[in-house]
C-alpha cells in the first residue's frame, strides 16, 4: 500500500525546491485538504486520478487560494468535518496576484494555514520576476537586473497581528517540519514562507538547492523565525548568528553561486548589503521591542 503523501516521478524539474519542501509540509500534516492555485505545483502534480499528491486537493484560480481555503474550511466545519486546511502557493500567487484576498482572510482571522514557497519569480511560465524578487536578480522580464527591492509579505502578516508567521528555507527541512507541526497545533490564521532556490530559474547547479538554501541563511540574505502570539524570536541559524554564536558569511558566497547574480557590479553588491543589514535592524527591533513590553 502506498502511503508516501507526495508521490516520486512528478513532472518537476530535478532539484525542485517545491517538490522536498511539499513533501515534508505533508508529512507534517495530519487530516489536511490542500488548496493549490495555479503554479509549477499545479503542473507536476498531474490531473485526477493520477495525481502526484496523494491526499484531496483543491486546484483554485491563481487570485484565490486564501479565500478558496476559506470557504472549504467553512464548508467542513459546516459538515463537523475536523481537518486542516493548507494553502500551497507560489510568490506570484501571494505576493502579487493574491495578496488581496490573503490580506483578507488574514484581517478576519481565518482558521487556515497559508504556506508560500517563495522561488522569488513565476517559475511555471518561464522565470518572470515577482514582487518577491531581489534587487540586482536577473529573471526574463528583468534581464538587465530588477531595479527595485523585494517586498516582505511575512512583515505585511505581522502586522495583521495573525496567531503565527513564520520564515524557514528548503535548506532547513527539519526544521520546516517542526514550523508546520506547530502551527497546526494554533487556531486561526497562521502564515508560513519558504525560502525555495529553483534551479532553472537561480541559474545554479540542480544538486545544489539544499546549499543554496542553506547559504541564504549563513549570509544572512534570509532570516529564519517565528511570530507567535505577538512574540518575536529567531530561530535556527539566524538565532546563533544574533545570540553571536556563529558568525555571518559573505553574502558574495550566496550571489556567487546562482547565475541570476553573475553581472552585478560592486555598487549593487553593496545595495544589497545595505537592504539586508535594514532588514536585520529592524527585525533585531522588533525582537527587542517585544522582549521589553
Ligand atoms: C489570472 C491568471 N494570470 C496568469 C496566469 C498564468 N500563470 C499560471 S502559473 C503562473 C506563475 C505562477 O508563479 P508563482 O505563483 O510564483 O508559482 P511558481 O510558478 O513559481 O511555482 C502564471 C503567471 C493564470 N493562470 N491566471
Ligand atoms: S521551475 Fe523551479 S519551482 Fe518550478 S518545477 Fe522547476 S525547479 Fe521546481
Amino acid at each position: 500500500m502506498i502511503t508516501a503523501k507526495l508521490l516520486p516521478g512528478t513532472a518537476a524539474c530535478q532539484g525542485c525546491p517545491s517538490t522536498m519542501c511539499l513533501r515534508t509540509v505533508l508529512e507534517a500534516l495530519d487530516k489536511a485538504v490542500l488548496v493549490v492555485p495555479a503554479s509549477c505545483t499545479s503542473v507536476y502534480m498531474g490531473a485526477y486520478p493520477h495525481s502526484a499528491i496523494n491526499i484531496p486537493v483543491f486546484n483554485c484560480t491563481f487570485a484565490s487560494a486564501a479565500s478558496t481555503a476559506t470557504g472549504i474550511k467553512g464548508a467542513l466545519e459546516f459538515k463537523g468535518i475536523d481537518a486542516e486546511v493548507v494553502v500551497w502557493a507560489g510568490d506570484g500567487g501571494t505576493y502579487d496576484i493574491g495578496l488581496q484576498a490573503l490580506s483578507g482572510a488574514a484581517e478576519r482571522n481565518e482558521d487556515i494555514l497559508y504556506i508560500c514557497y517563495n522561488n522569488e519569480i513565476y517559475s511555471n511560465t518561464g522565470i518572470q520576476r515577482s514582487g518577491a524578487t531581489p534587487y540586482g536578480a536577473w529573471t526574463n522580464t528583468t534581464v538587465s537586473g530588477k531595479r527595485e527591492h523585494r517586498k516582505d509579505v511575512a512583515e505585511i502578516l505581522i502586522t495583521h497581528d495573525v496567531p503565527y508567521v513564520a520564515t524557514a528555507s528548503a535548506g532547513y527541512l527539519r526544521d520546516l517540519y517542526s514550523k508546520v507541526r506547530k502551527a497546526r497545533k494554533i487556531k486561526g490564521f497562521r502564515y508560513i514562507e519558504i525560502l525555495a532556490p529553483c534551479p532553472p530559474g537561480w541559474r545554479f547547479p540542480m544538486d545544489r538547492t539544499v546549499e543554496v538554501g542553506r547559504l541564504a541563511v549563513e549570509t544572512g540574505m534570509w532570516i529564519l523565525y517565528e511570530h507567535i502570539h505577538g512574540e518575536f524570536r529567531f530561530t535556527g541559524l539566524s538565532r546563533s548568528i544574533v545570540e553571536g554564536k556563529r558568525k555571518l558569511r559573505d553574502l558574495r558566497d550566496y550571489l556567487r553561486i546562482q547565475g541570476r547574480f553573475s553581472n552585478l557590479s560592486d555598487e549593487e553588491i553593496d545595495e544589497i548589503e545595505k537592504f539586508t543589514q535594514k532588514k536585520w535592524e529592524k527585525l533585531k527591533k522588533l525582537h527587542h521591542e517585544l522582549s521589553h513590553s
